[in-house]
């Protein structure tokens, strides 16, 4: 069992509507894993801990995109339906929703890019990271290697995550590169009663 701190941060990476059935880059049975993580959120609440909650919040150019030279269909265009979180994520009063992606020449699949969160954790005393959300192969895979980079115990929920899988084992191999890189894969039950 593991018993949240206040000195920890929780991370929800990107539950928004495009990323969950019916959206532009639905990750199949992305909106499954929401219970779960809201009795995640509720916990961490409860704790004291640092709620984070990140948003994929592009601009309608952004260079992601295929028209653009990506590999992506245009998604989370800010200020759009498909950027807002799903209707059944719950948002914490005390949470903190960092945008990314912002910028029309810079991708960030990390919620460490250019949102400052590395300095609100520091200014908090936060020293483990929890990460949960979408995609597993993406933004939660790079938003828990650059925890691991800053340094902090890094603990991702294996059942409270959900990939996009381009190649079938892609959310795997992503869990499996987070252990190589000292994280830890964790399952919901030993953060829940
Ligand atoms: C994501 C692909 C493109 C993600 C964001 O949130 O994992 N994936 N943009
Ligand atoms: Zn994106």
């Amino acid at each position: 069992m593991i018993d949240f701190q206040p000195t920890d941060g929780l991370i929800v990476v990107d539950i928004q509507r495009d990323f969950c059935p019916g959206g532009t880059l639905a990750v199949p049975q992305g909106d499954e894993i929401i219970d779960v993580v809201n009795r995640i959120i509720k916990k961490a609440e409860e704790a004291g801990s640092v709620i984070v909650y990140t948003r994929d919040w592009h601009p309608e150019n952004h260079l992601s995109f295929k028209a653009y030279g990506g590999i992506w269909p245009p998604h989370c265009v800010q200020w759009t339906p498909g950027a807002e979180f799903h209707p059944q994520l719950y948002l914490s009063e005390k949470g903190i929703i960092l945008d990314k992606g912002t910028h029309p020449e810079f991708e960030a699949y990390s919620g460490f890019q250019g949102t400052g969160l590395h300095q609100i954790f520091k200014d908090r005393g936060v020293n483990r990271v929890f990460v949960v959300g979408l995609a597993t192969d993406y933004c939660v895979k790079e938003t828990a290697v650059d925890a691991l980079r800053y340094r902090y115990e890094t603990f991702v929920v294996a059942d409270a995550v959900k990939g996009v899988n381009v190649n079938p084992d892609d959310s795997q191999k992503a869990l499996q590169h987070i252990e190589d890189m000292g994280g830890k894969v964790i399952l919901s039950q030993e953060l829940l009663p």
